[in-house]
C-alpha cells in the first residue's frame, strides 16, 4: 500500500522556513511542512493547502525537487513523499496546533533534531538539485539503507 505526502521547503536567500512538529508523525523534530493528500485533491494542491494549515501562509513560488519512498522494516506501507521547494509566500508564518515554524540560515539547519534521511538530501536540494530516493528504516531514530539518484532540474 502507498500512501502519498507532501513537504515543502521554503528558502529565501540564505534562509530556510522549518516548523517544530508538535503532535502526530515526527512529532519533537523539525521538518517542512505538508501531509497526506486528500482524495480529489492533486499533489500541489495538498502542499499548499497543507501550507496554509501548518504555517498560516499562501504559497505563490515552488519547484517540484523529488520524491522520497519511505519504508519502515516490517510494515508493508510505503509513504511516499513529493517535495518542494517554495520561495514566495503571502502572509507570516504562524504556530499553529501542529506546528511552530522557525527560519534557519543555511548553516544552522539543525540535522540531529530533524528525520536522519534529511541530511542526506536536503543540502544539495537548497543548492538546486533534484532527486529521487529510497530510505529503508528499522525504526524512526535508525536508517539501515538508502539509494538516491541526483537528476538535472527540468
Ligand atoms: P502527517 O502524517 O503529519 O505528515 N515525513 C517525513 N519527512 C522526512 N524528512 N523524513 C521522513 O522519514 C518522513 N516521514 C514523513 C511527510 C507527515 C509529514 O512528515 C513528512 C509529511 O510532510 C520517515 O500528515
Amino acid at each position: 500500500m502507498i500512501k502519498v505526502l507532501t513537504l515543502c521547503i521554503i528558502h529565501q536567500g540564505h534562509q530556510v522556513l522549518l516548523g517544530m512538529k508538535k503532535r502526530g508523525f515526527g512529532q519533537g523534530r523539525w521538518n517542512g511542512f505538508g501531509g497526506k493528500v486528500h482524495e480529489g485533491e492533486s499533489i500541489e494542491e495538498a502542499m499548499k493547502r497543507e501550507l496554509k494549515e501548518e504555517a498560516g501562509i499562501v504559497l505563490n513560488s515552488y519547484e517540484k525537487k523529488g520524491v522520497i519512498d519511505f519504508e519502515f522494516q516490517g510494515e508493508a506501507q510505503i509513504l511516499e513523499v513529493h517535495v518542494f521547494k517554495g520561495s514566495e509566500f503571502e502572509g507570516e508564518p504562524v504556530e499553529t496546533e501542529e506546528m511552530k515554524p522557525q527560519w534557519f540560515a543555511i548553516g544552522d539547519i539543525p540535522f540531529d533534531q530533524m528525520w536522519v534521511d534529511d541530511k542526506y538530501w536536503l543540502p544539495s536540494v537548497l543548492e538546486g538539485k533534484n532527486f529521487k530516493a529510497k530510505f529503508l528504516f528499522a525504526d524512526e531514530d535508525t536508517l539501515i539503507d538508502h539509494t538516491i539518484e541526483w537528476k538535472q532540474p527540468e
